[in-house]
């Protein structure tokens, strides 16, 4: 019989999203349970998994990373998409894509969104909260603050290296708008791939693309500053895209 993984999650972040969005795809059977930061750790920890989330808790083991996830699902969920090609060269390029998107987009477009939502207590709660049950829900509220605190010196999240950051997104979107611009319908080959994924799921917090599997804030509710680069990032090659799968794929 088969047994219904436990997806360890904070719901609106991109990483998690990254791994419920390939096991969605896959129809494979999961149960998300969702934890607020920093609260997130007791449960993350006791799975077996280390300080983030996402960690897929399987009948096959542990995984605490979400290329882990996606790699364990491709081995062992195979009868219909792929993330990985076949086909070596490929694998090999889909694989290059996704360590360069993990590690040179997604901590930036987190800081960058961050840095504006710790801000805004209302939206903040909103995004964090959902799905949160219990105690935690309860607790979170009253711990914002400490929490939001433990978030800035974690991520060290200030102006300075925000704007850094925005610097680093607009360097990964334009790489990835001149690979588009020859008018290829994925990153790699000729259909969806686990490049692509992740590349829409960690641009996210600067697109705010629909159909994302948690909610996010809505335009409306977005200061000026914030919704300015929404648009910028939205209106771009690789922004368009990043919808594009969304639309299509999610
Ligand atoms: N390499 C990890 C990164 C995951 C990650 O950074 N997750 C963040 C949420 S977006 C997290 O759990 N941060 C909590 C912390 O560092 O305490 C993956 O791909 O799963």
């Amino acid at each position: 019989m088969e047994t219904t993984y436990r997806l360890i999650t904070i719901p609106p972040s991109h990483y998690c999203e990254k791994a419920r969005w390939a096991l969605d795809r896959l129809g494979v059977p999961y149960r998300e349970e969702s934890h607020p930061p920093v609260f997130h750790w007791r449960s993350s920890r006791g799975a077996g998994g280390g300080r983030t989330v996402p960690v897929l808790v399987t009948d096959r083991g542990v995984l605490p990373d979400s290329t882990e996830i996606l790699q364990f699902l491709d081995s062992q969920h195979a009868d219909g998409w792929r993330p990985y090609p076949e086909e070596a060269a490929l694998r090999e390029e889909v694989e290059e894509l996704e360590e360069l998107f993990d590690t040179r987009l997604g901590p930036h477009t987190r800081r960058v969104a961050y840095h504006h939502l710790l801000r805004e207590k209302r939206l903040f709660l909103d995004s964090m909260l959902h799905g949160v049950e219990g105690w935690e829900r309860s607790s979170f509220s009253v711990m914002r603050l400490p929490v939001c605190w433990l978030m800035r010196r974690g991520m060290r999240i200030n102006s300075a290296s925000a704007e850094r950051s925005l610097e680093r997104v607009r360097e990964v979107f334009a790489t990835v708008g001149e690979r588009l611009a020859d008018g290829r319908p994925f990153l790699v080959g000729e259909s969806f791939t686990a490049a692509d994924l992740t590349f829409a799921a960690l641009a996210a917090p600067v697109v705010l693309p629909r159909d994302y599997g948690a909610p996010l804030p809505s335009l409306t509710d977005l200061s000026p500053e914030l919704l300015a680069l929404i648009e910028e990032f939205r209106t771009s090659p690789a922004g368009a895209f990043a919808q594009r799968m969304y639309r299509d794929h999610r």
